[in-house]
C-alpha cells in the first residue's frame, strides 16, 4: 500500500508522553494530519481509503530504539542481525525507528567508518533508522570531522571507557571530544566502565581457573561502573558538555547520574530492558548457557532491578534502549568456552522492548505515558528526532503501532523474529502484543502478517539534542 493513501485509525486509546484521548487518527501521505474525538462529526466526517479498527487497542506511537548493534564487528564475529533482519524484528514488535552505532576502527577516520554504515543500511531497511558515531580514535582529524558529522546529522558520538586496544578512550580524548562536542551542540555518549581495571581483573581470575561466563559479571565491578560514571561526569563539567551515560545497570552507578542532575548538570542516563528484568542469576546458569547474558555492562544482582524502576520513574534515566546486540549460542557465544573473556558482549532485544515495558506498566512499575515516554518520546527528542518521531501529533510521521493490550504471549525463540538461535526472555509470559504497525503511513505489520518491505526505511538525519536549553 502506498503511503499517498488516506488512512484512518478508528477507536483506539491514542496513547502518547503526554495524554491519553480516546481518539482516531487521519494519516494522508505518510504523516498524521489529525486527530478527532473518536465519534465527532469531525472525525465521522472522515473519508479513507484504508480503516485501521483500533477498537480496545491502543494507538502508540513507534517505539524508537536509541541504541542498536546491527552487523557490529566484536570479538572476532559480527553481531548476526543484519539491518534488513533486525529492523524487520524491530518492526514486530513495535519500534519503527533505529539509531545504531556507526563505527570508526583505530587508524581510520570517523567518516570511513560512517561511509562504511551508510552502505550497510542502504536499501534493506525495514523502519526508519539513523546513526550515531562510535568514536575509537580521537585525535586532530577525528575531532575536525564530528564538526563535519553534527551538520550532516549524526549528532551523537559514543565514546568508551572500557575496552582497552578496541575502543577505548583515555581521559584526555575523553575530555577533547567533550569539549569539541559542546562547541558543536553534539552529545556524549559514554560507556562507562573502568576497563584498564577490569581487564587486571579479567587476567587475574583467568589465572586463577575462574573461567565460567558468571566471572564476566564478577571483574566487571559495580564500582568500576561507578567510578567511570563519575568520572566521565566530572570530565564534562570540565567540557561545559551534556552527557548521555548508556546502558546504565548499577545502582551505584545510577545514584552518580541522580547526584549530578540534583545538581542542576545536564547528565542523562539510559537503560535497557535486560538490566531490569534479568540478572547475575542467568549468567550463572549451568553449562555455559550464562554465556547467552554476557553483555557490558553487565547482569547486576536482583537488587539493582529496582533502584533502575525508580530512576525510569522519578527522570534520573530518561531512556530505555536495547544495546541489541545478537550473537547466536552455536558458534558465536561459544568462542568463549573455556574462557569467559572471549565471549561476545551482547544480547538480543529489539524484539521484545516495547512488550517487556508493557508488561511493566502492568506490574505497577511504570504509568501508561511514562512507557511511551521512555521507549518513543524521550529518545527521540533526545536524539534530535521529535516530534518527527516519538509522538503522534499532526505533522509527525505516521509512525504508529496499534497495540492489543489484553492478549498473552510468551516470548521464545520459536516465534521472534532476531536472527538468533535464542531468546535472553525465553518463556517468559506478557500480556499485551503488538498488533498492527504503520512505518511513514505504510503498514508493515497488518494484524500480525507481515507487509513490510526491505528498503521502505529511509535514513534519517538527526537534529541535535532537543533536552538542551
Ligand atoms: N556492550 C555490549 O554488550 N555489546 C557491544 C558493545 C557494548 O558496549
Ligand atoms: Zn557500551
Ligand atoms: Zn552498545
Amino acid at each position: 500500500m502506498s503511503s499517498a493513501t488516506r488512512t484512518v485509525i478508528r477507536g483506539g486509546l491514542v496513547v502518547t508522553a503526554a495524554d491519553e484521548i480516546h481518539a482516531d487518527v487521519l494519516i494522508e501521505q505518510g504523516r498524521v494530519v489529525a486527530l478527532a474525538a473518536h465519534g465527532s462529526t469531525v472525525a465521522e466526517s472522515w473519508t479513507a481509503d484504508r480503516t485501521v479498527d483500533a477498537t480496545d487497542r491502543y494507538v502508540i506511537p513507534g517505539g524508537v530504539d536509541a541504541h542498536t548493534h546491527m552487523e557490529l564487528p566484536f570479538g572476532g564475529t559480527f553481531a548476526s542481525d543484519t539491518f534488513e533482519t533486525g529492523t524487520r524484528a524491530a518492526a514486530w514488535g513495535g519500534t519503527t525507528t533505529i539509531v545504531d552505532f556507526a563505527v570508526q576502527t583505530i587508524g581510520t577516520s570517523p567518516r570511513a567508518g560512517l561511509d562504511a554504515w551508510y552502505a550497510k543500511a542502504d536499501g534493506v531497511c525495514a523502519i526508519d533508522y539513523a546513526f550515531h558515531m562510535i568514536l575509537s580514535d580521537v585525535d586532530e582529524r577525528s575531532l575536525k570531522e564530528m564538526d563535519h558529522l553534527v551538520q550532516e546529522g549524526v549528532t551523537s558520538f559514543k565514546l568508551f571507557m572500557a575496552y582497552p586496544g578496541v575502543f577505548y578512550s583515555d581521559d584526555g580524548k575523553i575530555l577533547r571530544a567533550m569539549q569539541r562536542a559542546s562547541a558543536d551542540g553534539g552529545l556524549i555518549m559514554m560507556h562507562a566502565e573502568n576497563g584498564i581495571a577490569i581487564d587486571v581483573l579479567v587476567e587475574q581470575a583467568l589465572a586463577e581457573g575462574r573461567t565460567d561466563p558468571r566471572y564476566h559479571g564478577e571483574v566487571r565491578r559495580v564500582l568500576l561502573e561507578a567510578e567511570a560514571t563519575h568520572r566521565a561526569i566530572q570530565l564534562a563539567r570540565v567540557a561545559g558538555s551534556p552527557l548521555y551515560v548508556v546502558h546504565v545497570s548499577a545502582e551505584e552507578a545510577l545514584a552518580e547520574i541522580a547526584a549530578a542532575r540534583d545538581k542542576g548538570l545536564p547528565v542523562f542516563g539510559e537503560t535497557c530492558p535486560q538490566y531490569l528484568f534479568l540478572s547475575t542469576d542467568n549468567l550463572a546458569e549451568p553449562d555455559f548457557e550464562g554465556a547467552k547474558y554476557v553483555c557490558s555492562t553487565p547482569l547486576r544482582p536482583r537488587e539493582h532491578q529496582a533502584a533502575l524502576w525508580r530512576g525510569l520513574r522519578t527522570d534520573d534515566l530518561q531512556v530505555v534502549s536495547t544495546d541489541h546486540c545478537p550473537f547466536c549460542f552455536s558458534g558465536q557465544k561459544e568462542l568463549g568456552r573455556g574462557d569467559f573473556s572471549r565471549i561476545p558482549n551482547g544480547l538480543p532485544g529489539v524484539e521484545n522492548r516495547m512488550d517487556l515495558l508493557h508488561q511493566a506498566v502492568l506490574d505497577g512499575h511504570l504509568t501508561r505515558r511514562r512507557w511511551i515516554d521512555i521507549a518513543c518520546a524521550a529518545p527521540a527528542r533526545m536524539f534530535g528526532l521529535y516530534p518527527k518521531k516519538g509522538t503522534i501529533a499532526p505533522g509527525s510521521d505516521a509512525d504508529i503501532v496499534v497495540y492489543d493490550p489484553h492478549t498473552e504471549q510468551t516470548l521464545s525463540v520459536r516465534t521472534h523474529h532476531m536472527n538468533v538461535d535464542y531468546n535472553a526472555y525465553e518463556g517468559r509470559r506478557i500480556t499485551g502484543r503488538v498488533e498492527t504497525v504503520l512505518s511513514r503511513g505504510e503498514v508493515v505489520l497488518d494484524r500480525r502478517t507481515w507487509t513490510g518491505r526491505a528498503g521502505h526505511g529511509r535514513y534519517t538525519p538527526r537534529g541535535i539534542c532537543q533536552y538542551l536549553g
